[in-house]
Parts: C-alpha cells; structure tokens; sequence
C-alpha cells in the first residue's frame, strides 16, 4: 500500500496522482475495463450517463483534480482524498459539504474482487457516476446531514442501512427492466451479474420502514436487494423526518438478512444459499 503524510483533523490527504504505479494504472485498467463491459444493460441509464460524461478511462486511475473539473459544476460535489476508511462524523461533515472522501490507493492485484476498505476504484468508479445525477447529489448531502443528527438519537446502524440498501447495493426498475445504481455492487464483478441474474437472492420493493430494520452482510453478496419504483424516491427520502421511523422501527424486531415478512412486496422470491446457513 501507498505511504502518505498523515492526514489532518478533516482526515484528507493528496491524492498525489504523479506517485501511480505502472503497476496500480494496470490494475485500475484491469477493473475499469471489466466492469465497463459488465455495466452494459445492467447499470441504470443514470450510472451509464454519469460514468460516460466523466474523465475516466482504462488508460489511467483518475486525477481528482480534473474529475472535480467535471463533476463540480454538474452538481456542486467534489472528490476528495483520504488513506481509507474514516470516522463516522468526519465521513459525514464532508457529505454534508458536498465533499465525497475517496479512497486514494488501489487494491492489490491478488484482491480484485473483494478488499476491507473502499478503494479509489471503488470509490471513484462505483459512486461518482451517480453523484452526476442531481438526485444521487442531494441523497448523500443530505444522508451527512442525517449521520450527524442519527448519532446524536442513537440511531446510525438504522441510518446506514439506508445508504448500505439504495447508495451501496440499491436497485431500480427502469422501463426496459430491473438495473444496477448501487456503488458496491457496481465497482464488483461478482455482484453485478450475482444481483440481477442469480436466482438466490430476495429482490423485494424498497419501503423505508422495512429497511431500518434489515441487517446486512459487509463480507459476502447480499441476501436480498431493495427496488427503488424509480430514482426520485431518493429525493422523497432526502426530503423525510427519519426521527418518526426510527421510533417506529425501534418498537420492532431487527430482521436477518434473507429474512422475509408477509407485508414485503416481493419481486423474486430467493432461496438460502447452503454457504449461508451458518449466519
Ligand atoms: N469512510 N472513507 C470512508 N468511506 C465510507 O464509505 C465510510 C467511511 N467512514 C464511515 C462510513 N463509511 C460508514 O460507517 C457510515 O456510512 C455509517
Ligand atoms: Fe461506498
């Protein structure tokens, strides 16, 4: 991994793009065209439209610099640099401001399909395809502002589950089918297919009770995916008091996974995978 002076108190560092690897270009390369081939009929027409507008190619991994030349008047976000995971508030105050933190290393060759902490493919080509959409743009603003107001309640871990099911691993019906949005899906060759086209998992309609409540797994595909009608349900979650949910769903029951309920709109109906009994 990259060495790099610490971070300041607001956690970010240079990207220092000119420090690249061959190596690390050819990783991203490897990624990059993998998953651009994969995406094709898969990725909702916003991912498709955000990742085509945007400086990326096989050729290189991505200079911030020239990436916020693009996204920042599209719609006021702007990438930034940071070693890797970083505290709840600081991930928060920069979503607040509009500021999306991106891991700035690269993923050892030998790890491709599944690493610890975001990555800059990760984090670059899985989430700022959709921050180019005005409504992805306000979400996650608007999720920082959340963060912040959930950890004074108590309430993060529901919180999370609403960006882990719609930002990180979401569905959405388009007219010509089911396709992709979510940033963890679409930065893994694996899920991409495994989410739309395996027979294993739930897909259940997205209901914003329902997902407070539904754990879910950092370390392997997700049991069940959650459909969005279409992207402006965000702006409609963006624009909701969660205090009323969350009282709410605290009165009931965490639910597993895969677990379904009578009240769930199920759109494919999965089946428990035998690796997956143990959990
Ligand atoms: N830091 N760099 C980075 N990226 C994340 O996605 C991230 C984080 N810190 C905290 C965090 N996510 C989550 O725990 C919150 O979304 C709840
Ligand atoms: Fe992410």
């Amino acid at each position: 991994m990259r060495t790099s002076p610490p971070p300041g108190p607001d956690g970010l560092i240079e990207q220092r793009w000119a420090d690249y690897s061959a190596i690390e270009h050819a990783t991203w390369r490897t990624l990059f065209e993998r998953q651009t081939r994969l995406l094709q009929g898969r990725a909702c027409d916003a991912f498709l439209d955000g990742l085509a507008r945007l400086p990326l190619s096989a050729e290189h991994i991505p200079d911030f610099a020239q990436l916020n030349r693009v996204l920042r008047p599209r719609t006021g976000w702007e990438v930034v640099a940071v070693p890797g995971l970083v505290s709840d508030e600081v991930f928060f105050a920069h979503l607040a401001a509009r500021r999306f933190p991106a891991g700035h290393f690269i993923r050892e060759p030998h790890q491709l399909d599944y690493l610890e902490a975001p990555d800059v493919f990760h984090d670059v080509f899985g989430h700022l395809p959709m921050l180019m959409h005005p409504v992805m743009a306000d979400f996650i603003q608007a999720y920082g502002e959340g963060g912040l107001r959930a950890q004074r309640l108590g309430c993060l871990p529901m919180l999370a589950r609403v960006y882990w099911y719609t930002v990180e691993f979401g569905l959405v019906q388009q007219a010509d089918g089911l396709r992709l949005f979510g940033a963890g899906i679409a930065s893994s060759a694996t899920e991409t297919v495994y989410c739309l086209d395996d027979p294993a998992p739930h897909r259940l309609r997205f209901e914003l009770p329902r997902v407070l409540r539904t754990r879910y797994r950092i370390d392997d595909v997700q049991a069940a995916y959650f459909v969005l009608n279409d992207l402006d349900e965000l702006l409609a979650l963006a624009h909701t008091d969660f205090a009323p949910f969350y009282a709410a769903a605290q009165t009931q029951p965490e639910l597993a996974p895969g677990e379904l309920l009578p009240t769930d709109t199920v759109l494919h109906r999965g089946h428990v995978r035998r690796n997956a009994l143990a959990i």
